[in-house]
């Protein structure tokens, strides 16, 4: 599988720094767009540093491409300015511009935080209810619901990958559950670049973790098959954190922390 030229969003991002070496082996040309530093531009590397909400820009960015990996955008809970402008306007910025531009295929960073506010006794599957756990939730569930717009009317495919927890190892028990390696990462990506039909796709991006609040056999299509797991951590993750306070609802939700994060304003 090689394409002439991919696009990374949010390429000087943690997983943007990622997948900036491996994405490399599968195209002519990457190019390489954020608004952080990108260093210098490698054999084969293309640099483009363009913000999110500059609708030209981004026009200009998506000529050429043969399919996107839109890592870029606000990427935590935060005040809704900056949300509004990188996540949404983005998204918006970024469709339109696949639309003009005839690029077909998009590989969407969505985020666990869509789904956040589902208790962690549940297990959720490609077509449970959006519950975002904060502004930086529902800006990715509009992000999901403008990417199935665009297939619906205009035939882009996008697989909107909801990644749990992508680190190089899993930081407490509920990353246990949400551990997404760097490895299994690339092969998400990858299946979702390669897979013959994507149309629009929900996929949770998780490895091969031994508890898990989620079902992605609705997304077997793809053909992502996770290899690598949260298990070797556990010890030291338990030992580190010996008890779980049920009282608080960082530990009674799948998203954590972010279920307490904010307001912002006021
Ligand atoms: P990150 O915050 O390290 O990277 C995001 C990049 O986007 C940064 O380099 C930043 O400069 C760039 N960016 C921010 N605002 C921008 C704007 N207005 N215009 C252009 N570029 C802008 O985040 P990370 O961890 O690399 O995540 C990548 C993507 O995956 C994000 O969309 C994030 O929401 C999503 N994600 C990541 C998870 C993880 O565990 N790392 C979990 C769930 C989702
Ligand atoms: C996310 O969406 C964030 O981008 C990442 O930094 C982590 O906080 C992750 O979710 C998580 O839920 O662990």
């Amino acid at each position: 599988l090689r394409f002439p030229r991919l696009l990374l969003t949010g390429a000087a991002g943690g997983l943007g720094k990622v997948l900036r070496p491996r994405l490399k082996a599968y195209c002519d040309q990457l190019r390489l767009s954020d608004i952080s530093d990108l260093g210098e531009a490698g054999e084969g590397e293309e640099l483009a540093p363009v913000r999110l909400e500059d609708r030209a820009a981004m026009l200009q960015l998506l000529e050429g491409v043969s399919a996107v990996v839109h890592l870029g955008g606000v990427s935590v809970e935060a005040p809704f300015d900056p949300i509004l402008q990188a996540n949404i306007v983005g998204a918006y910025n970024l469709y339109e511009a696949a639309r003009k531009q005839g690029v077909k295929r998009i590989v969407l960073a969505s985020s666990n935080h869509v789904m956040g506010f589902h208790r962690q006794d549940q297990v959720l599957d490609v077509n449970s209810p959006a519950r975002p756990d904060g502004l930086y939730g529902v800006s990715k569930a509009f992000a999901e619901d403008l990417s199935r717009f665009y297939f619906d009317r205009y035939g882009i495919e996008t697989a909107c990958l909801r990644i749990g927890s992508s680190f190089p190892e899993p930081r407490d028990r509920r990353m246990l559950n949400t551990f997404l390696s760097y490895d299994d990462l690339e092969r998400l990506v990858m299946a979702c670049l390669s897979a013959p039909v994507v149309g629009h796709s929900i996929v949770y991006g998780v490895s091969d973790n031994l508890r898990t609040w989620c079902d992605n056999r609705g997304a077997a299509h793809l053909g992502y098959r996770p290899q690598d797991s949260s298990e070797p951590y556990r010890a030291a993750i338990e030992a580190r954190q010996p008890t779980i306070d049920l009282s608080d609802p960082a530990a009674l939700y799948q998203g954590g922390a972010f279920v307490r994060t904010g307001p912002f304003e006021g």
